[in-house]
């Protein structure tokens, strides 16, 4: 079975003023289509069939070597902006109170997170990611390249243990109609998009 590009959960304007629509057009209709084509295409040529996208990128050595750096690039490009669209949103929603002591117990304050997790995104030089990850529970903050993501391993460009509740793009291409070289003001603006409901969720699932 082929992957999909899942729709937007929500209008291609609703994020503004902070992402604007042509942003979200383009990312969601070319760039992560993009990634869905490639991947499909290198699947089909290993001849792999019934895996999930999660399965894919997190046994990378199960895929023939021919492969794996496409499904590496273009698998971790799928899920990650399948994930990405989730975790925004035109309404911020509720904390769990699980998630806000996580926060409060990993960080001196939501506003300690807000600044590591900017700082995270800022040195991430390049294209790439920054994550706020449970690590059993703990709350962590990474960066990965490219389309790289924690849940890959360290094999791959991720991390051992850390399961990401919640990322920011920092490629180009998530801010640059906008804000162009401000990724500054995009990190700062990301904030108020970011779905508290889902996150917790996501949080929740890790436990
Ligand atoms: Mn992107």
């Amino acid at each position: 079975m082929a992957f999909e590009v899942p729709d937007l959960p929500y209008d291609y304007s609703a994020l503004e003023p902070y992402i604007d629509e042509e942003t979200m057009r383009i990312h969601h209709d070319k760039h992560h289509a993009a990634y869905v084509n490639m991947l499909n295409g290198a699947i089909e040529a290993a001849g792999i069939d019934g895996k999930s996208v999660k399965e894919l990128i997190t046994d990378l050595d199960s895929v023939p070597e021919a492969q794996r750096g496409a499904v590496r690039n273009h698998g971790g490009g799928h899920f990650n902006h399948s994930m990405f669209w989730e975790v925004m949103g035109p309404v911020n929603g509720e904390m769990s109170s699980g998630l806000n002591s996580a926060l409060l117990e990993a960080f001196d304050s939501l506003d300690d997170f807000k600044a590591k997790f900017q700082s995270a995104g800022m040195t991430r030089f390049g294209s790439g990611w920054a994550w706020l990850c449970s690590n059993n529970g703990k709350l962590e903050i990474c960066s990965t390249a490219n389309q790289d993501n924690p849940l890959m391993g360290n094999k791959y460009g991720g991390t051992d243990g850390e399961i990401p509740i919640l990322g920011i793009d920092v490629w180009e291409h998530a801010y640059y109609l906008n804000y162009q070289n401000l990724r500054a003001d995009y990190i700062t603006a990301f904030f108020n998009v970011v779905n508290w409901a889902e996150v917790s969720k996501r949080y929740s699932e890790t436990l």
